[in-house]
């Protein structure tokens, strides 16, 4: 039986954790079985995690990109099949790959045509950052080669999809239709909002047609992609959170998000995604995020719980070294804590600048 194979890429923070819980929520809604797979460059994600306390079946591919471990992809997908025997599969690939048509999309309609039915691919478009980038300011607060990935993510997209139309004026939205129709002729724009769902039906009636998608191999300099990469800090982090007396989780991950963003920002360090999950040991939880250095510290889903005990996983992707990334997350964590008696011990921690993407496969033109 073939399954569909949904891929929704996008930069780090542009949504897209809410879009596929949104959509898995829309396909179960129509009596189709969903399962997930999520990706990171490093282990303990904040993302599957999520995704599992929402309900739904999730595998992971930790450690590169969907397209450096493409084997592990299809053997991930495998094992969603063998448990849950899913109609759908929605997958999120690392917010900082692209170049993802050549090395996952063609592969796996080339390679495994009788096991899966690719959807057209799909990107998000992160207003924060996309506005400055298309307009050449200053990069949009990064180096310009990580615009240049942010563009390359942009370029290789069936279909490109505004997201927090929630936010944007009328006049923003004409604004970043017309900069998208103007950079990447040809492309349908779609606005969406992942949060209250506007626009979701056209954005499901995309995701299901049929046809010549996932054909456009890009043209890509990999050095200006490594090194764009490369610029960005990544840190994952689980910490447990222990006090004597009960605690306000969603405000103690909103004090430590918001100490976080501001010394991100007196660091001069531009904010891709810092986000982070707290959970207690009944499966309550709570995500807050902050996605970039002028958007506001939010938490998206609050858990209005006050454990005396939970765990606590951070992951930031931010433009500074990830020694210092590290260390400033570990005492931001503790500083906060202390302040409403809890201690936090951590149990894991990886900090790292994403390697050079070396794809298991990569197609130089479409095959199928
Ligand atoms: N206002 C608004 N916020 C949104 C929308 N979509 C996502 N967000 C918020 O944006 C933040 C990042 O969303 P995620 O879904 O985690 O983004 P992501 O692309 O999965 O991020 P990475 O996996 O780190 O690359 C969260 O705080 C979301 O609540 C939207 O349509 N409107
Ligand atoms: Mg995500």
């Amino acid at each position: 039986m073939t399954v569909r194979f949904v891929m929704v890429g996008g930069f780090l923070g542009a949504g897209k954790t809410t879009t596929l819980g949104r959509l898995a929520r829309m396909y179960a809604a129509q009596g189709k079985r969903v399962g997930v797979v999520t990706n990171d460059q490093a282990h303990d994600l904040v993302d599957t995690n999520t995704f599992r306390s929402q309900g739904l079946a999730v595998e992971e591919v930790p450690g590169a990109c969907f397209c450096c471990r493409f084997d592990d992809l299809v053997s991930r997908v495998g094992s969603l099949q063998d448990s849950d025997r899913p109609d759908v599969i929605l997958a999120e690939p690392v917010g900082s790959c692209t170049d993802l048509v050549a090395t996952v999309i063609q592969p796996l309609k080339d390679l495994y045509s009788g096991r899966f039915e690719v959807a057209p691919y799909a990107v998000l478009f992160k207003p924060s950052h996309g506005t400055r980038i298309l307009k050449n300011q200053q990069a949009g607060g990064f180096s310009p080669k990580a615009a240049y990935i942010f563009k390359k993510q942009l370029e290789e997209a069936d279909a490109i999809i505004i997201n927090r139309a929630d936010e944007l004026t009328p006049e923003q939205q004409s604004e970043l239709v017309k900069l998208t129709g103007e950079q990447f002729p040809g492309t349908p724009v779609l606005k969406v909002s992942a949060t209250t769902g506007e626009g979701f039906e056209a954005f499901t009636e995309l995701l299901s047609q049929t046809g010549g998608f996932g054909r456009k191999i890009l043209d890509i300099d990999y050095d200006t992609y490594a090194e764009g990469e490369a610029e960005l800090g990544w840190l994952n982090a689980t910490a447990r959170l222990t006090s004597e007396k009960p605690f306000d989780l969603d405000s103690l991950l909103t004090s430590i998000l918001g100490e976080l963003a501001t010394v991100c920002r007196l660091l001069g360090g531009e904010v891709a995604h810092l986000k982070l999950i707290g959970m207690d040991d009944a499966g309550a939880f709570a995500v807050g995020n902050v996605v970039s250095n002028d958007t506001a510290a939010k938490l998206s889903l609050p858990s209005n719980i006050t454990p005396r005990e939970a765990d606590l996983i951070v992951n930031a992707r931010v433009a500074i070294d990830p020694g210092v990334l590290e260390a400033e997350v570990r005492k931001v964590v503790a500083a906060e804590c202390a302040k409403v008696k809890v201690n936090a011990e951590f149990r894991t921690s990886q900090s790292l600048r994403p390697g050079r993407p070396v794809p298991t496969h990569r197609y130089k033109e479409a095959k199928t």
